[in-house]
């Protein structure tokens, strides 16, 4: 459930620090000052249903294949699921809003037809159809952890297949040190694209040796149905031990480098978000102290852990 306490921080985005006070007053509508500090819910607040924010967002689950099969390594968290709607009504997605009400404006996003293209420094490029891609890969479910560099986390069953899977049909050539994420760019279905002010498409990357690591998915779907357009319909990528803004959603490329691409945060805020971004209570932001995290839903406060409490299966892959 959205709190009171959460509307100045629903605003507490990398582009709300560069607007002016008197802007961000008139956005939150002023009266959230008031409401912060009283604990009670105010008598104005009256949060959307659940219902309407599951079904703003969805879209068609063809077949069988959701829910699918849990892994077995994966069937366990050090916390409860995050109630389904509590993630949906607060999602971070910039091409269609700088709050967290994605999905009240999230509508005319159409996540189908759909291709994800596969190309740069591989033997065999291809271009998979959404529908192809879905019947290529065997598809599980898993628990991770996801955090955010806001200091909100949650805890979802992701369905997907490992990127790793994927890299290996098209073949990475001998030069392929790094792979690039870049998210869809239709400025029609998406306003904000045309705004010159960021480096649009979203884009993201991560070295081979992250990308092929076991835990990276490509995940389709989320709480055993296909995502919701606000999760980033019909394909993202999930790599639980960095922060969230690592993990493009709605992808329309994977590509390929010999270089370090240049990347969408850290373009717009190098001193902010650097390129690596593993989740590490002991480095803070400028804006939030990494040591804590708060579960969306519950509002539980617990202490951040190193690479989100994936160490076991990254920390081999950093020298620090
Ligand atoms: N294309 C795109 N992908 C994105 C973002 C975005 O704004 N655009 N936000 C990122 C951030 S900051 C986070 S925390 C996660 C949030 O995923 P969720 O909204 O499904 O919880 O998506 C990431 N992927
Ligand atoms: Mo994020």
């Amino acid at each position: 459930m959205s709190r009171p306490w959460d509307l100045p921080e629903r605003e507490a985005t990398p582009e709300a620090a560069m607007l002016s006070r008197r802007k961000w007053l008139k956005r939150i509508g002023l009266a959230s000052a008031a409401v912060a500090g009283a604990g009670g819910v105010a008598w104005w607040w009256k949060q959307a249903p659940d219902e309407d924010v599951l079904s703003a967002g969805q879209v068609l689950n063809q077949g069988v294949l959701y829910p699918a099969k849990r892994h077995e390594k994966f069937a366990e968290l050090d916390r409860m699921v995050t109630d389904e709607a509590a993630a949906a009504r607060y999602c971070n997605f910039y091409e269609f809003s700088s709050g967290k009400s994605v999905w009240q404006v999230i509508g005319p996003f159409q996540p189908a037809p759909w291709k994800l293209e596969v190309s740069g420094l591989v033997a065999k490029p291809r271009t998979f159809d959404m529908d192809d891609l879905l019947r290529t890969f065997n598809l599980e479910e898993r628990l991770y952890r996801h955090r955010c560099v806001e200091a909100w986390a949650m805890a979802v069953p992701w369905t997907g297949f490992p990127l790793a899977e994927l890299l290996r049909r098209v073949e990475p050539l001998p030069g392929a040190k790094f792979v690039r994420f870049v998210s869809f760019n239709k400025p029609e279905e998406a306003p904000r694209l045309r705004n010159v002010t960021y480096p649009w498409p979203y884009n993201e990357g991560l070295t081979l040796a992250e990308a092929t690591n076991e835990l990276t998915l490509l995940a389709t779907g989320m709480y055993g149905h296909p995502l919701l357009k606000q999760h980033g319909a019909p394909i993202r990528l999930v790599a639980p031990w960095k922060y969230g803004f690592k993990c493009g959603k709605s992808l329309v490329k994977i590509e390929l480098t010999d270089k370090q691409p240049a990347t969408f945060w850290n373009t717009l805020s190098p001193h902010e978000y650097d390129f690596q971004a593993n989740v590490n209570p002991d480095v803070p932001h400028p804006r939030w102290s990494q040591a804590r995290e708060r579960m969306l839903g519950t509002g539980e406060v617990r202490p951040t852990q190193h690479f989100n409490g994936y160490g076991e299966w990254v920390g081999g892959l950093y020298s620090t």
